[in-house]
């Protein structure tokens, strides 16, 4: 039988085959051992086989499909594990918050340079808009305009009072997605926003330093009414690049990669070598210095 991972927790690993009906399942021995690179051996949203054993609900995953895509970063502490987030996806949003808690550029840019990597077409979702002070929707406006501009769509809501969430949902309509972020952003708030009729579990934030408490504690994708499936995820701090190549990363910047094959020098790195369109591009406007300044600091990483 064929079924999608939606949910692992260590010991089980949750499937759903084509009739909607739910499996909770072991894996086969043989992928814990060769899979050592990662530390999780299946993701959420990878394809598989499942022979069912126990009588109705127990199986046994057999064969992992090969992957179409996925959103791997660093595991904490380890720089050589990876966790893949999420597989097979169509669409990966990340929730970003302007305050309580402050998501950073850096790790705006790493998670759409990983997406960009996978070719998995990302935006941005600015939740908490009821709680920023003027200053904070100057931010804002600025933030959409250059995002925009590297062609990624920007959206605005608040899942608290429900601003923006029809939007979204109609975004959601018919694909699988993912919801990445920090903790405390919000992305469970939003899903339950979306679907009354889901209930993760939504945290508070810390008194002391208005951050989340990592509620969700594992990946879990949630069917949207019949008609979509969303990848609520927990809550990330950093996002730390893998299996990139320094020359694959300017790739990874849409606006950027026109001006590629027009600088003086195949290998140029866009740093300081002379004949760079893509500095020209800086001079102009058309690549924005905290794109640049992202690029700069991810070279930097490895
Ligand atoms: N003011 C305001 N608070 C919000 C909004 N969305 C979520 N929150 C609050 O933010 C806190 C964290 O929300 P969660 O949905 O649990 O955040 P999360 O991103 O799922 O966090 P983790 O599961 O820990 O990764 C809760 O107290 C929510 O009520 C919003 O639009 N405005
Ligand atoms: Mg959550
Ligand atoms: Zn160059």
């Amino acid at each position: 039988m064929e079924a999608i991972v939606v949910k692992s927790t260590g010991s089980w690993i949750t499937v759903r085959a084509a009739d909607g009906k739910k499996f909770d399942c072991k894996l086969k021995g043989q992928f814990r051992i060769r899979d050592i690179k990662h530390t999780n051996p299946v993701a959420i949203g990878d394809r598989v086989v499942v022979e069912q054993t126990d009588g109705d609900s127990h199986g046994m995953i057999t064969c992992i499909r090969e992957r179409e895509n996925y959103i791997i970063r660093k595991s904490k502490n380890l720089s050589k594990i990876s966790h893949i987030i999420a597989a097979n996806l169509d669409h990966a949003y990340l929730i970003v918050t302007l305050a309580q808690p402050q998501t950073s550029n850096g790790f705006i840019d790493r998670f759409l340079v990983t997406a960009a990597g996978y070719h998995i077409p990302a935006s941005l979702i600015f939740n908490k808009t009821d709680i920023y002070s003027p200053e904070l929707m100057k931010v804002l406006d600025e933030l959409t305009s250059i995002y925009e501009k590297a062609g990624y769509p920007c959206y605005r809501v608040s899942a608290l009072r429900g601003d923006g969430v029809p939007v979204i949902r109609r975004c959601l309509e018919g694909k699988v997605s993912m919801f990445a972020g920090h903790s405390g952003a919000g992305k469970s708030a939003l899903i339950k926003a979306i679907n009354p009729e889901l209930n993760p579990r939504i945290g508070k934030l810390s008194v002391t330093h208005q951050k989340g408490m990592h509620t969700t504690t594992f990946a879990e994708m949630l069917e949207l009414g019949g008609n979509g499936y969303i990848v609520d995820t927990p809550g990330i701090k950093e996002f730390g690049l893998i299996d990139f190549d320094k020359a694959e990363i300017p790739r990874c910047f849409p606006e950027m990669e026109r001006f590629l094959p027009l600088c003086q020098y195949k290998n140029c790195s866009h740093t300081h070598e002379p004949g760079c369109a893509v500095k020209s591009g800086l001079e102009s406007g058309e690549v924005s210095t905290l794109r640049y300044n992202s690029y700069l600091s991810i070279l930097n990483d490895r």
